[in-house]
């Protein structure tokens, strides 16, 4: 269910209006072009020869039996087409002097990776690609893999990259003494120390690594054999891939044309220049013909790459009573192997999401880079934001069971009131609007959270085997990335503006064509709407073009929940053009003065009459042309960009109630309710489905998802049979509805949707799990809390796991509980796994 309260606008008749996604009848019936579909006459396909080895030296390489396969049309080592000359690009270089070593696009004498690239094959078709490719061989020489992040930044650690002299990528810090946004934390805990009347308290979180599992694998067919280079790539960012194709090749910028057509999901992991685009493309020009790469799923699960990986300690000071008074955050990063586009920021944005909804006096983030032998790292939904709330959302717990308080009711205790907005916070953002109060008390009711408590207890009281947990996570985000100025000031490379461009046509409907590329989010739907409603015609005349760099050539893409609060902006700009430049027209037809007209409905009227022209007759007059006043252009259609003066906030609040059997240790969903703020809803079914979208990736970091390696170096989870990616039958019906303060950042109130599920749900959870179990003595699990992990905590904290439980706990990819967190002044933890 989706409900908005207290909207600011009376709703218009399309903005806030249910509509179902004009695009899903061609994406799941199958009538739509991905990028595999593309069928160029005379097309190649190529197969990629991967590494085994997470870190080898490459002594040698024999393609003579891959080359003698029929339909083989050439097998190509780095050196062949100077993949390893290539530098593939970072865009995020976070400090002045962050070591960014050569990431080639096919490892020429060195892997660091198992799944590395290392020469591929060209065939006639992909299945022989395929078979050829098995013939490849390379002889390998074995390095030490480097997998643990602690140890990779020991003295004498072996070196993923020897050429820098370091496994430490970049060490960034925040400082609210230094940045005069807050006092010193090293003062805040060492006066909470010396103070009876407070507590610090600290503890390790683990982030695991997890996979982006979009639907459709990433494929990229490249033509050359046109006056410009053709490059269709399953993608999120085809602009900046192709500045970024000209700047990393050297290729003409006026020569690339990138096209992502449909795209089928994304989450953050088709923010890419992937390796593959670039080897595909260097191949396509060798050979003058066209090519095509698509991966395999497993292909997928090990070089697309990952996300999270970090381990968070934090130390917090409060007050007896539950005031925070300082937070320390100290991270460990996992870059994996190479940097990727936006790589090393991605922690970076949770350094200003650590403090969440909370008042803290005294900020302090210390964030360390490391290189290790394993896929790389990047943005994956929420990136960095998600991470930050599970820090401080546990923590939140932990400290309500330190002091004996209710767990909301701390909450309560330590966030902004909603009279406090606009609140600038001690990581120096500025909360525009917020409701937390009002998201919180909604979702209590729906939730019907006395009740639950009531029976938690009486579960508890007659020992059942199930027992209830009950998890709270408030949250808000940063979102709709922009603005350029603070994007620069972080030292990313590029701006956060947004385009769009009205075309209007002879007969009055609407071409719209965005910088923003929707893999999955119903932009045509949603931006439809606007458009129709800021220019007055049908929804159903309009039409939104995207991915295509040809036409669209402008804009920064999607991703950080953006396209809305930025691109949606601009089309609004862009419609106020339309209806400025069409205004004397319409004055000129109307045989009256452009102060004398109004416009409303989609129609200009002489203000007290009836007489009136509409924006379709304007269209049609500019396009005969025949009788349009002096000096003007007969031209309507227009082009704006926006670029926001700050971020949107969405925030809410998630509550998560579980079952745990303390028999088996499974964890079973029993009701999930939140409430979530975005401000101004423009489509309400399509901000319930990406919550749910968002909720089933948070909870599946909760209890199922995991990406774990052994102690060689070798992913785990490479086929969808390890990956745990929930179904249906795994998840239950969320209960969902909105509260509504919109965003004085931007005219339509906005602000974005598409990462808030994955951001708060994932705490929700855990501390559901914890809350179910701490009657036990258990005091934390590491996620994924597996059945396995669950079971065995709860033995573990009754004395009850016998050594061969213990013995797999400290299997690889068993969570490794050996974190050590402890609560100063005499408490200690135990029970942590
Ligand atoms: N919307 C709305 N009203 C609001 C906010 C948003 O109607 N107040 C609508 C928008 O018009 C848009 C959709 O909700 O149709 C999401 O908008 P927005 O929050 O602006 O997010 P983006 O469109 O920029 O999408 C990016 C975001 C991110 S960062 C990830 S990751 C993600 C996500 O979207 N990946 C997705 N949702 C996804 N959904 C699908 N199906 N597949 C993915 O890969």
């Amino acid at each position: 269910m989706t409900t908005t309260e207290n909207p600011t606008n009376a709703p218009a008749p399309e903005i806030g209006r249910d509509r179902r996604r004009k695009e899903d009848r061609r994406l799941i019936t199958g009538r739509t072009r991905w990028t595999d579909n593309q069928a160029i006459t005379g097309l190649l396909h190529l197969s990629i020869v991967r590494s085994p080895f997470a870190h080898a030296e490459i002594q040698g390489i024999d393609t003579s039996a891959a080359k003698q396969v029929p339909g083989v049309v050439g097998v190509y080592t780095a050196a062949d087409i100077g993949a390893d000359a290539v530098q593939l690009p970072c865009a995020w270089p976070i400090t002045k002097d962050m070591k960014a070593p050569q990431r080639p696009a096919l490892a020429g004498s060195r892997v660091n990776f198992a799944g590395e690239g290392v020469a591929v094959v060209v065939a006639r078709s992909a299945a022989i690609a395929k078979d050829a490719a098995e013939l490849v061989e390379v002889d390998y020489a074995e390095l030490e893999p480097v997998l643990d992040m602690e140890d990779a930044l020991k003295d004498g650690a072996t070196l993923v990259h020897p050429e820098i002299g370091t496994n430490a990528n970049a060490q960034w810090v925040f400082d609210s003494g230094e940045a005069g946004s807050g006092g010193s934390v090293a003062e805040a805990l060492s006066a909470a120390e010396k103070d009876d009347d407070q507590v610090v308290i600290h503890r390790r979180f683990r982030q695991q690594r997890l996979v982006p599992v979009f639907m459709e694998p990433r494929s990229t067919v490249v033509d050359p054999t046109g006056e410009q280079l053709v490059m269709w790539s399953s993608t999120q960012v085809p602009h900046i891939l192709k500045t970024m194709l000209a700047l990393t090749l050297g290729l003409p910028e006026n020569k690339l044309r990138v096209i992502a057509p449909d795209v089928g999901g994304g989450f953050g992991g088709k923010i890419a220049v992937a390796p593959e685009e670039v080897v595909t493309l260097l191949v396509a020009r060798k050979l003058g013909k066209p090519v095509k790469w698509t991966e395999t799923r497993s292909e997928s699960l090990l070089t697309a790459h990952h996300g999270r990986d970090q381990i968070q300690d934090l130390t917090i000071a409060v007050t007896k009573d539950g005031i925070i008074k300082g937070l320390d955050v100290k991270l460990l990063a996992d870059m994996g192997a190479y940097l990727g586009l936006v790589g090393p920021g991605v922690p970076i944005l949770g350094a200003f999401m650590f403090n969440a909804i909370y008042k803290i006096p005294a900020y302090r983030f210390d964030c360390t880079n490391v290189f290790t032998t394993k896929t790389l790292t990047d943005a994956y939904r929420g990136a960095g934001r998600p991470e930050a709330t599970f820090g401080i959302e546990r923590m939140m717990d932990e400290v309500a069971v330190e002091l004996g308080i209710e767990p909301m009711e701390l909450r309560r205790k330590n966030w902004i009131k909603h009279e406090e907005f606009p609140y600038t916070t001690v990581s120096t953002l500025t909360y525009d609007t917020g409701n937390y109060e009002a998201a919180t008390d909604q979702a209590l009711q729906m939730f019907d959270y006395d009740g639950l408590r009531r029976e938690q207890q009486e579960r508890r009281q007659r020992g059942d085997v199930k027992q209830l947990g009950i998890g709270i996570s408030t949250f808000t985000e940063m979102c709709g990335l922009a603005p350029s100025r603070v994007l620069g000031s972080l030292d990313y490379g590029a701006g956060g503006w947004e385009t769009a461009s009205i075309r209007m046509l002879p007969t009055g409907k609407a071409e719209v064509v965005v910088g923003v590329s929707p893999h999955g989010q119903g932009h045509e739907t949603a931006f439809s709407q606007i458009v129709a409603d800021k220019l007055g015609i049908a929804f159903e005349d309009v039409e939104i073009l995207h991915g295509d760099t040809q036409s669209s050539y402008r804009g920064l893409d999607t991703y950080g929940s953006r396209s809305l609060a930025v691109g949606g902006i601009a089309m609004v700009k862009a419609a106020e053009k339309v209806i400025e430049k069409a205004k004397p027209i319409a004055a000129h037809m109307l045989e009256a003065s452009e102060d004398d007209l109004e416009f409303t409905g989609g129609k200009f009227t002489v203000k007290g009459t009836d007489k009136g022209v509409g924006i379709a007759d304007v269209a049609l007059a500019v396009f005969a042309a025949h009788d349009y006043p002096e000096g003007i252009e007969p031209d309507i259609d227009a082009h704006a960009t926006f670029d926001p003066e700050n971020f949107s906030f969405p925030h809410g609040t998630h509550l998560c109630a579980v079952e745990v059997d303390t028999e088996t240790g499974f964890v079973h969903l029993h009701k999930y309710v939140c409430v979530d703020d975005v401000g101004t809803v423009i489509n309400p079914l399509i901000v319930e489905g990406q919550v749910h979208g968002g909720l089933a990736q948070g909870i599946a970091q909760a209890l199922f998802e995991e990406a774990p390696y052994d102690e060689s170096g070798t992913l785990l989870s490479g086929t969808l049979v390890d990956y745990t990616l929930p179904s249906a039958a795994d998840l239950i019906s969320f209960d969902t509805a909105n509260t509504a303060t919109p965003s004085t950042t931007n005219p339509l109130g906005v602000k974005g949707v598409g990462e808030a599920g994955t951001i708060a749900s994932t705490p929700a959870v855990v501390n559901a799990v914890l809350d179910a179990v701490r009657q036990y003595g258990v005091k934390d699990i590491d996620m994924p809390t597996t059945p396995f992990r669950v079971w065995t905590a709860i033995n573990s904290a009754k004395g009850t796991a016998g050594r061969g439980d213990e013995a797999d706990v400290a299997s690889p990819g068993a969570g490794l509980g050996s974190t050590a967190s402890d609560i100063s002044k005499g408490d200690t933890q135990g029970g942590h796994l």
